[in-house]
């Protein structure tokens, strides 16, 4: 990895993990459940949504210190999600980045509620922030809300729970997707814009380049799977070692998913200079989320 890159990733991921670790620490939550949320907030993720968050914020001359409460609540929501989708009810997975998972660590009503607690502890974050006024907490809330809600995420998440194990077209997948993961990808980029102080029609060429973040992330974590699965098998990667038709790399093979995702970082890109950003660590990080090897 470029080295300018690892930097920026590093200390922007410092700054987050401070964050986190004083807002959550200083907060009289309730000794057992404070320490499942931190477990899960410690075990140590990528960052990468918060890091998006930033750079689009710095992208816009925005500041850092304005942005970090809503990067740590996306993060925090991200957290609830993984910890609720690890459970006996959902994936029934024992390790999560390595290590127990929360229910595995804790138990299954600590999970449940430890989760809970970052869910709506974000919403708390938005609403403390200093450097924000009222109407952008409002906005800020209401896309988050939406983004992870309902009409969001778990939506996502119970689409795709009720595709499993079945054959579905690559638009059935682009929907489970754009809902399940790219929703708080684009959150990221679109709310850092704001708070950066984008205009109306900056936005609103972000909007395309946010949905397509969403969808090179999820085609390049099921490439990463496909070779994460010929690694264990011991095969080169093929297509004997796609071990999910629902995927992009099942449905379109793996050259096709290549093509199809670089196809997709241009456009990105392309709409991405549309909104007349300048030379900003976006394009970069457009890469670094296509090409990322975990
Ligand atoms: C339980 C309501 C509810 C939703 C769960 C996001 C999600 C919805 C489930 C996660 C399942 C999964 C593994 C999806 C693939 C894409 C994804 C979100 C990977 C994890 O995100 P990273 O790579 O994780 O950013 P780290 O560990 O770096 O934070």
């Amino acid at each position: 990895m470029d080295q300018s890159l690892s930097f920026y990733l590093e200390q922007h991921q410092a700054l987050i993990n401070d964050y986190l670790e004083d807002y959550i620490t200083n907060k009289p939550i309730l000794s057992s459940l404070k320490t499942s949320m931190l477990y899960s907030i410690r075990a140590g993720g990528k960052r990468l949504r918060p890091i998006l968050m930033m750079a689009a914020c710095e992208a816009f001359g925005g500041k850092k210190k304005d942005v970090l409460p809503v990067a740590a609540a996306l993060e925090m929501i991200h957290t609830y999600s993984l910890i609720h989708d690890d459970l006996p009810a959902m994936d029934d997975d024992d390790l999560r980045r390595g290590q127990p998972t929360n229910h595995k660590k804790f138990d299954e009503a600590t999970a449940i509620l430890a989760g809970d607690a970052l869910l709506t502890l974000s919403f708390q974050t938005i609403m403390e922030a200093e450097g924000l006024s009222d109407i952008q907490k409002v906005h800020l809330v209401k896309k988050l809300s939406i983004a992870s809600g309902a009409l969001g995420m778990v939506a996502g998440q119970l689409m795709d729970m009720e595709s499993e194990g079945k054959e579905i077209p690559l638009e059935n997948l682009e929907q489970i997707h754009h809902l399940k993961t790219g929703r708080l990808i684009s959150y990221a980029l679109m709310s850092g814009a704001y708070i950066g102080g984008a205009n109306e029609s900056q936005l609103q060429s972000l909007v395309e380049t946010a949905d397509l973040l969403g969808i090179i992330f999820q085609i390049q974590d099921d490439i990463l799977d496909v070779s994460g699965n010929a690694a264990k098998l011991g095969k080169p990667v093929g297509s004997d070692t796609i071990n999910n038709k629902s995927t992009y790399p099942g449905i379109l093979g793996i050259e096709g998913s290549l093509k199809t995702k670089n196809l997709y970082v241009n456009r990105a890109k392309t709409s991405l200079r549309e909104a007349e950003v300048g030379n900003t660590m976006l394009f970069t990080l457009i890469d670094h989320l296509s090409d990322r090897d975990h």
